[in-house]
């Protein structure tokens, strides 16, 4: 028999049992004969989060006592993905918990699949930072990751008649066990109204904002948990009420359902994820979003001071504020106002802290990304931020003048605001200036920052431009998606170290040529690809041969990534074996996942063609299975796990230039998939570690990319010039795909043929011979296997906890604060 605490806090089996049922009973109300799938699942996440709390509340104390430094990472997303399996591997209860749940008759699996993932991002980005709050708790690292509480997250998709539908994600829906609700932490945010001056009671003229509306943020606390360490880091996300404090009476005479209607329309703000790969539509929404939660998070972090520390001068020392994207880059200007504005500091003060406070990530080179907002709708919204925008601008270009005398050439470009047509604010120029680091995702992308993007800057500023190549955590990429790997790896290297230190995955090299290795090794290849057969079964219909090469790309939509020229390899494949019938030929699956943004028609009629080509191919009698194509619908967090351990392949093939650093090329990598790839972003570097041998390269480099642009590109010439590349689209065109409907892709071949932005074409030939290469050293098993290790061993440098390292040295100058067990 436990007491009562040990069942809340206990590790024991017993204790776990004991807890599971207590929870059961006095928070779900059941008891084990009537309840459901879901109830189970609270019951276990209820027990899983007692043991954190006690661990989360150590932590607090511990650094509120030693005022330690804090990371705020302040970002606009965060993919987080399911709970309950990656907080059982960092508590390291799963084979405890496992027993306990068979003990009670339970299916533990079923538990854990019953839970909705946080889709609160929508791709790399968002789970960029999730990775980082992993790794940030790991290594010990003070920190609080600041974002929005959205109602709903990334759309679900559906496939109908093979296009992508979207439904809403209400992901709230059954309630959150994780999140803990601080209705006391609650600030108020202003939107809209004037500025006014006024003289305080120094007689010193002041600036002071009169709203039009304050909406109140309010606090949900989630603890992220780090592997195997007592320290636990919260990541606050906040919600939009409708303010107490804010007199609607007063705006609202006699208009009962007015105010009402406001109170509504105040909560819209934290209602909907935007996607961030969408041409930016000038939403006020989303800016409205931007300041929200910015606002919230720097007042936060000053009430923490107060707190903690006391004055604000030593701002600066107590927080480290990197943003993540320009999405969060108003808190530049929001940081000066409340220390101008609340706190009484002058302009030298306040942009003294500010500027030693932020540091600005960027995530993409491509123009039509970068966020820019119109000075008419950011000064109807933010009247205040515009001067101070405006003010900060003035200081900056009087110093670029001193520096390069006459080049208004160069003001003009550097300038916070752009004047050519409508004015715009700059958001990623406020950020570089607000901050005393930038930094790019990959070495490739970070070289682009300083000579292309950003050249300006980095002739002005050359010490504050860095690079830190991205990272993955393998808590989640390993041990949670493939614990069959996961435990080969522990037993060969003899120690399961290699999960906090990945560099240890050396160890297996030793091992690359063992017999008993390869089998094993095989063999656990093998179960991944038959569940992940059985899984896309179940919901697709489509069955895949365990044995045929999985040949997986699976990342948002985009031109950019080229899912397109993966298609065109395809269409190769099913021409071949036409014409060909009998020729010896490796059995291929190819599989897709990846969602395409609502508005963006090109990557939905990508969707709807691969849908097309997987319909003809997998129904064709003579193709008999040798090739089959399947789009799993809904890629996210959780049906990643399925894909990674079961690839062989992993597509990392956008054009050179574009794909700022790719972090599924990781995930892959590290789960024993082969890379066929261009030198772009991360699979650059991923390359060096592995071997270029153990690495499948294809395809111009970014260089080529500029030269060939600046000669001129005309796709239309490789269209004539190769028969094969021509059949293959002219297949596209025949209606075969589209039951006779000659016209369906046309916008699609069209742009391949006369504009192809991403070079497609120039790109075609060299992939088809490397996909070639490919298909035979797939048939050396022995060989494929050697590589498939190699790749694992080699994949140290790209955990999450090396990128959070490298930042906390050379960027953030933080320090470990351990918390023991
Ligand atoms: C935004 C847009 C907006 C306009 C249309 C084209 C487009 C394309 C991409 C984006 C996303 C920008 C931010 C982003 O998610 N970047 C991703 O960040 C990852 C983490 O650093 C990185 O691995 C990916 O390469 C990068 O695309």
């Amino acid at each position: 028999d436990v007491d009562r605490e040990s069942t809340r806090t206990g590790m024991s089996k017993t204790a776990l049992k004991q807890g599971f049922l207590d929870n059961l009973f006095y928070i779900q109300g059941r008891f084990r004969e009537v309840a459901t799938p879901h109830d189970l699942y609270m019951a276990a996440a209820y027990t899983t989060r007692d043991r954190i709390l006690e661990r989360w509340i150590k932590s607090a104390q511990h650094y509120k006592s030693n005022q330690s430094r804090t990371v705020c990472y302040l970002s606009a997303e965060f993919l987080l993905g399911p709970h309950l399996a990656n907080n059982l591997v960092n508590l390291g209860i799963v084979e405890t918990a496992t027993e306990a749940a068979h003990e009670l008759g339970l299916d533990f699996d079923a538990i854990i699949a019953e839970e909705e993932e946080p889709g609160l991002g929508n791709g790399g980005l968002g789970r960029l930072a999730a990775c980082f709050m992993d790794s940030l708790s790991t290594l010990q690292i003070p920190s609080i990751g600041y974002g929005i509480r959205y109602e709903f997250g990334i759309f679900d998709q559906t496939i109908e008649d093979g296009w992508q539908v979207e439904k809403s994600d209400n992901w709230l829906r059954n309630g959150n066990p994780w999140e803990i609700p601080r209705p006391k932490i609650r600030f108020p945010v202003f939107y809209g109204g004037y500025t006014e001056q006024y003289r305080d009671h120094d007689d010193r003229t002041r600036t002071r904002w009169v709203p039009a509306q304050i909406i109140d943020g309010v606090a949900y606390d989630t603890p992220i948990l780090g592997y195997g360490v007592g320290n636990v880091n919260l990541l606050r996300l906040w919600k939009a009420e409708a303010s107490e404090s804010f007199d609607f009476q007063a705006f609202n005479v006699g208009n009962y359902y007015g105010a009402v209607h406001a109170k509504i329309e105040a909560e819209t703000i934290s209602k909907v994820l935007y996607p961030n790969d969408e041409p930016e539509a000038g939403k006020e929404l989303r800016l409205k979003q931007q300041f929200f939660f910015v606002s919230c998070s720097i007042q936060d972090m000053i009430r923490l001071q107060f707190n903690t520390v006391g004055p604000l001068d030593s701002f600066a020392e107590k927080f480290v504020v990197q943003l993540n994207d320009t999405h969060p880059s108003l808190a530049v200007a929001e940081l000066m106002r409340l220390l101008m504005d609340e706190h009484d500091m002058d302009w030298d003060r306040a942009w003294d802290i500010t500027h030693r406070v932020f540091c600005y990530t960027n995530h993409t080179l491509l123009p039509e990304a970068l966020e820019t907002w119109s000075v008419s709708l950011f000064e109807r919204l933010l009247p205040r931020h515009l001067e101070i925008v405006y003010e900060i601008n003035r200081h900056f270009l009087d110093e670029v003048r001193i520096r390069f005398l006459g080049d208004e050439e160069r003001v003009r470009r550097m300038s916070l605001i752009a004047e050519d047509g409508e004015r715009r604010v700059r958001m990623a120029n406020l950020a570089v200036v607000g901050s005393r680091a930038v930094n790019g995702v990959a070495a490739l992308h970070s070289e682009l920052v300083k000579t292309t993007l950003f050249k300006d800057f980095h002739d002005f500023w050359p010490d504050r431009f860095h690079n830190v190549t991205n990272g993955v955590t393998p808590r989640r990429f390993m041990v949670v998606a493939n614990p069959r790997l996961a435990r080969l790896i522990s037993e060969t290297c003899g120690s399961d170290d290699w999960i906090r230190d990945l560099g240890r995955l050396r160890d297996l090299e030793a091992h690359a040529m063992d017999s008993g290795l390869h089998e094993r090794w095989h063999a656990v290849k093998i179960a991944a690809k038959r569940d992940l057969a059985a899984w896309l079964k179940h919901r697709t219909g489509v069955l895949l041969d365990p044995e045929a090469i999985f040949d997986v790309q699976a990342k948002r939509i985009h031109e950019y990534k080229r899912q397109h020229l993966n298609l065109l390899h395809i269409i190769r494949c099913y021409q071949r074996i036409k014409q060909s019938p009998n020729q010896d030929m490796v059995p291929r699956a190819f599989i897709f996942g990846g969602k395409a943004a609502p508005g963006y028609f090109m990557a939905k009629l990508i969707i709807k063609l691969i849908n097309a080509v997987a319909e003809v191919i997998n129904n064709d009698p003579q193709i008999n299975g040798f090739i089959r194509v399947v789009f799993m619908p809904d890629f996210n967090v959780k049906n990643g796990q399925h894909l990674y351990p079961a690839a062989n392949l992993s597509e990392q093939i956008s054009l050179a230039g574009k794909e700022a650093s790719g972090t599924g090329n990781m995930k892959f990598s590290m789960n024993g998939a082969l890379t066929i790839g261009t030198l772009d972003g991360a699979n650059v570097e991923i390359r060096e570690e592995v071997g270029k041998e153990n690495f499948f390269l294809f395809g111009m480099s970014a260089d080529e990319v500029g030269q060939h642009q600046r000669e001129g590109y005309r796709p239309w010439e490789y269209y004539a010039r190769d028969a094969e590349l021509k059949s293959d689209i002219d297949l596209i065109n025949s209606g075969l795909f589209s039951h006779g409907d000659t016209q369906l892709f046309r916008p699609l071949t069209d742009r391949l043929v006369n504009q192809d932005p991403f070079m497609v074409l120039a790109d075609y030939r060299a992939y088809i011979a490397c996909q070639d290469h490919v298909a035979e050293a797939y048939r050396d098993h022995q060989h494929w296997t050697r590589m498939s290790i190699l790749n694992v061993a080699r994949m140290g440098k790209f955990s999450s906890d090396r990128a959070i390292r490298e930042y906390a040295e050379h960027i953030w100058r933080t320090e470990p604060h351990p918390i023991g067990l």
